[in-house]
């Protein structure tokens, strides 16, 4: 064979028919490859006896070959294979033959000459540009030194065996000796963890599933090569490889591991938190993490990190991956399709979820890290805050002319401006002065309130002065530098001291100071700010020491270069461990910290809103997308955020509506008002010295549009809470894309301007500016308009809508039934109001729904039975009910009306319960049915039936 390169594909069949033979030959020389389908293992598992050896090399050779499974990375693959056995052959030491979009940076951590670069025993080819922007000009070669497997044994909960390397790298302190062990947990779920068997390194904390005993999997094979030492994870029933580490040499050093995979597709979503589009660009993109305060910006580290993606299959079959680590991290993504994971430190940690369907990986993803939590009734409502809101009066007045403009709130907040000195757990005494009396009134208007709250506790007080910074301090709850003294950064109120929510006693203390503000204000929820944290000086007021922390052999693409911009200094210490180690973990730290207090205060469901996250955070509290501006760029990039942030476990998110930072337009702030009446969590939010933004201070038709967005958010929040329900009790999303829902249409796989809630309603909203029609697209099947019942049959079609200022496109899904509620301007008036339901039959005539009801605000109803669950039938021209089990709650329930969509014969006779019904009405035009006044109790069953 010619010496030079060329891509696979261009030669097809002779070529690979060589290559076969050739492999077929060489890897049982080169190559260790230890193949464990799950029938041959389990044959396996009476002798214990273990085989490292070659064992059914020949199969996976084959099965890559098959034409039909032939995927362009497994050609990489073989084409891999083939330049190793050339290395054999030649002798050229370095094999440098690797496709452009295949080829792996080899100079991660700064910029090489082509010296350099050869001298740490890579290729040096300069075309295109460098990264981070293009393909890298010094890379790997094929056979770069990496780890090699022995003594693969298996265990009772999988496999393990140690990984050796025998050359270091050009990375300080490798580890060179480590230990895999793979744990086959779940049907859909594997984890594979490698560590220093030698010495125990920093691992995240979170809880996850412990496991016993290994689950034999029809849907995966794994696989093993020994030399290098690589996994590989195939779907059995296409052969497509999901997994593949081999395409690159493993690094394990103490402050830089990397490890690399194949991609089976360049369908790829997650790793946030980043402004971005729903599907990620695989064309040499860096995605860092590194919680971090800063306006959402392209290509930045932004406030939290869910080092987890999904892949959408060809076929419409899907599989995620979590590495579960909290250090700072870099993802880089290529074309080949390919992605390597670099992090600075813990271990690797990885979880495997295979679906198949994407839905399915989210909810396996969310069975490692926690389903979300219950929020009331009332989160689901209307927010109102502002950073501006500067006395109660202000404050009162936002309530009273929200009022006055017949506008739904549930919520009142504020920024700030309450504080005295900009301290937590104050409150200023001149401007608001009769604070806890304002709290106490917006109480018996039925509305709930709550107030911002940061990290950072004032300091610089004369002892006595301030008890969260005395009590702190005796309590020992802060971060300390590298004196062991407490770290002071900047924050709002000056200098401050930054409480480690890795320590327990901090967490008592903290619920002590909450309960001791919550005695004086009874605020419902708390907003937790700056948590990244965020630190106005880079890392202390004093700087940080010169130490491999600070100063780590590679530093992942953060904004500002350093690690300490705008945060602590990454040597400071905490509880758990080094800031280093856990600075990912803060937000997530105070989350669990406030949300534990607040149950604790209030004996009821607790509502965080919290800025940053790590995976997991969903289970504690809601998050919003952070310092946005108000243009119709940042409105776009809300929506792939709220639909990301569902797949993160995090469905109580939102945008602040209207944008920010900068001033809004009135289109703007009624198309994001529009759009922000689907947000799980919907809250206007805006920056101090901008323009208002309340829905009260625009036009009489800016208004009137906002309030019938509102009241549609209103009436739709039974739907909502069931969804939330949903969420908690079985993993699924809020707010999804339409991928999740129809994964076979690839149509849908990036359809980033549109979202679902649950499995029924399609939101179609504008997002550019003065457009009165939008696309949207709609898979196969009828479609309802929601508020006029008129069907769109779409064969999978993109369909464009009216879509005059004061609308929002909605559209119901047949073969649903939502429940829906006439609206009022609080939850409290709207919970007790007449229920509605909302029938779309299918073209058989069929339909299904369900209502989840309690009381909305105790806490763990569902996991003590307290709720009632309603099922919602349609078929055979009847709609019925099935309520179980049944509580109190329900009994001043009464279903009011009934909505029949897609009727196609006019109906004579209705009957409820066996009684006729003279009050139905039914359109021809539009085949809707519509039975009104029915006050049915909703703990009772019902039957109503047509003809
Ligand atoms: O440095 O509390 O993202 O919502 O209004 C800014 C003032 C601090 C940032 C939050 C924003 C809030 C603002 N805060």
């Amino acid at each position: 064979m010619e010496r030079k390169a060329m891509p696979i594909r261009s030669r097809r069949a002779p070529y690979l028919a060589v290559l076969m033979c050739l492999i077929l030959l060489l890897t049982a020389v080169f190559m260790l490859v230890v193949h464990w389908s799950v029938p041959a293992q389990e044959a396996w598992m009476g002798s214990r006896a273990l085989k490292v050896a070659i064992v059914e090399v020949d199969e996976y050779y084959l099965s890559v070959s098959d034409a039909r499974k032939v995927s362009q990375v497994q050609s990489e693959t073989l084409q891999k294979h083939v330049l190793k056995t050339k290395a054999g052959a030649s002798n050229d030491p370095l094999q440098c033959s690797i496709s452009p979009q295949s080829r792996f940076d080899c100079a991660p951590e700064k910029y090489l000459t082509q010296d350099q670069c050869e001298a740490r025993g890579c290729c040096y080819i300069p075309t295109g540009p460098n990264p981070p922007m293009g393909q890298p000009w010094c890379f790997f070669p094929v056979g770069f030194p990496s780890y090699n497997m022995e003594n693969l044994t298996t265990t009772d909960t999988g496999y393990s065996a140690s990984l050796t390397r025998s050359a270091a790298t050009f990375m300080p302190k490798d580890v060179m000796k480590l230990q895999m062990d793979v744990f086959l947990e779940a049907m859909g779920r594997l984890r594979f963890t490698i560590r220093d068997p030698a010495h125990k390194r920093y691992e995240v904390p979170l809880q996850t599933p412990s496991v016993t005993a290994k689950v034999v999997s029809v849907l995966y094979d794994i696989q093993f090569s020994s030399n290098p030492f690589g996994l590989l994870i195939r779907r059995k029933s296409s052969g497509l490889v999901l997994v593949n580490t081999t395409v690159a040499p493993l690094f394990f050093a103490d402050q830089y591991l990397q490890i690399s995979t194949s991609l089976p597709s360049q369908h790829v979503y997650g790793l946030g938190e980043h402004l971005t589009s729903l599907n990620l660009d695989l064309n040499w993109t860096k995605v860092t993490f590194w919680n971090r305060d800063i306006v959402p910006t392209a290509n930045a580290n932004l406030y939290g990190a869910h080092p987890f993606y999904l892949v959408m299959e060809d076929g419409g079959t899907s599989h995620g991956v979590f590495l579960l680590n909290s250090n700072a991290m870099d993802v880089v993504l290529q074309p080949a399709p390919a992605l390597s994971w670099r992090t600075t430190g813990g271990i690797l940690d990885f979880y495997i979820f295979l679906g198949p369907e994407p839905k399915t990986v989210v909810r396996q993803f969310l069975d490692v890290i926690g389903y979300p939590f219950m929020p009331p009734y009332w989160g689901l409502g209307f927010h109102i805050c502002r950073w501006g809101y500067t006395t109660t009066n202000l404050t009162r007045n936002v309530v009273t002319s929200m009022r006055a403009a017949g506008m739904p709130q549930d919520v009142q907040w504020n920024d700030l401006d309450y504080m005295d000195s900009k301290r937590d757990f104050t409150y200023n005494q001149q401007n608001f002065s009769d604070y806890p009396k304002m709290v106490q009134e917006f109480h018996q208007k039925g509305l709930r309130y709550i107030m911002i709250v940061d990290p950072a506790i004032s300091s610089s007080g004369p002892p006595g002065s301030y008890k969260p910074y005395d009590d702190g301090l005796k309590r020992g709850v802060f971060i300390t530098n590298s004196t062991g003294q407490p770290l002071i950064g900047k924050v709002w109120p000056g200098e401050t001291a930054f409480p480690d929510f890795t320590n327990p006693e901090t967490h008592s203390w903290w619920y002590d100071m909450v309960k001791e503000f919550h005695e004086a204000v009874e605020f419902d929820g708390l907003w937790i700010d700056m948590n990244e944290p965020s630190n106005f000086v880079a890392g202390s007021l004093e700087g940080c020491p010169n130490n491999e922390l600070e100063n780590p052999p590679y530093v992942p693409g953060v904004i500002g270069g350093t690690l300490r911009a705008s945060t602590l200094c990454a040597s400071s210490q905490q509880h758990l461990s080094s800031h280093y180690n856990i600075h990912n973990l803060y937000g997530l730290t105070e989350a669990i910290a406030s949300h534990n207090a607040m149950v604790k205060v209030l004996g009821k469901r607790p509502f965080v809103i919290s800025r940053s996250t790590f995976s997991s955070h969903g289970h504690y509290a809601g998050h919003w997308t952070g310092d946005v501006y108000s243009t119709w760029e940042h409105l776009y990039y809300s929506v792939p955020a709220v639909m990301l942030f569902n797949l993160y476990g995090v469905p109580l998110v939102g945008a602040d509506i209207c944008g920010f930072g900068k001033n809004t337009t009135e289109e703007l702030c009624v198309r994001w008002t529009q759009i922000g009446a689907f947000y799980p969590f919907m809250r206007n939010h805006n920056e101090y010295n901008t323009q208002p933004q309340e829905p009260y201070v625009f036009s009489p038709r800016a208004q009137k549009a906002m309030r019938s967005a509102l009241l549609l958010r209103y009436s739709l929040l039974p739907y909502l809470y069931t969804l939330f329900h949903l969420a908690h009790s079985t993993g699924e999303t809020v707010a999804r894309p339409l991928f999740l829902e129809f994964p076979a249409d690839s149509n849908t796989w990036n359809v980033e301007r549109q979202l679902l809630w649950g499995e029924a309603l399609l939101v179609t909203p504008v997002l550019l500016e003065g457009q009165t029609e939008v696309n949207g697209y709609f898979p196969a099947g009828t479609w309802y308009n929601l508020t006029t019942g008129i069907a769109i049959k779409s064969r999978g079609q993109w369909v464009t809508l009216p879509a005059p200022i004061d609308i929002i496109n909605v559209h119901l899904r047949a073969g649903y039934i939502i429940p829906m509620q006439v609206p009022g301007l609080t939850t409290v008036e709207s919970r007790s109001n007449g229920m509605q339901l909302c029938v779309a039959l299918s073209s058989d005539g069929a339909a299904r729904g369900e209502l989840f009801w309690d009381d909305g605000d105790s806490l763990l109803t569902f996991e003590k039975e307290d709720y009632t669950r309603i099922i919602f039938l349609a078929a055979k021209n009847a709609v019925l009910s099935i309520p179980d089990p049944v509580k109190s709650q329900v009994d001043t329930l009464k279903l009011q009306d009934v909505t029949v969509y897609g009727l196609l014969n006019p109906p004579k006779k209705v009957l409820v319960n066996e009684i006729p019904n003279t009050d139905f009405s039914y359109r021809l035009d539009t085949q809707v049915l519509t039975i009104p006044k029915l006050a049915l109790p909703l703990g009772s069953k019902f039957l109503i039936t047509w003809s």
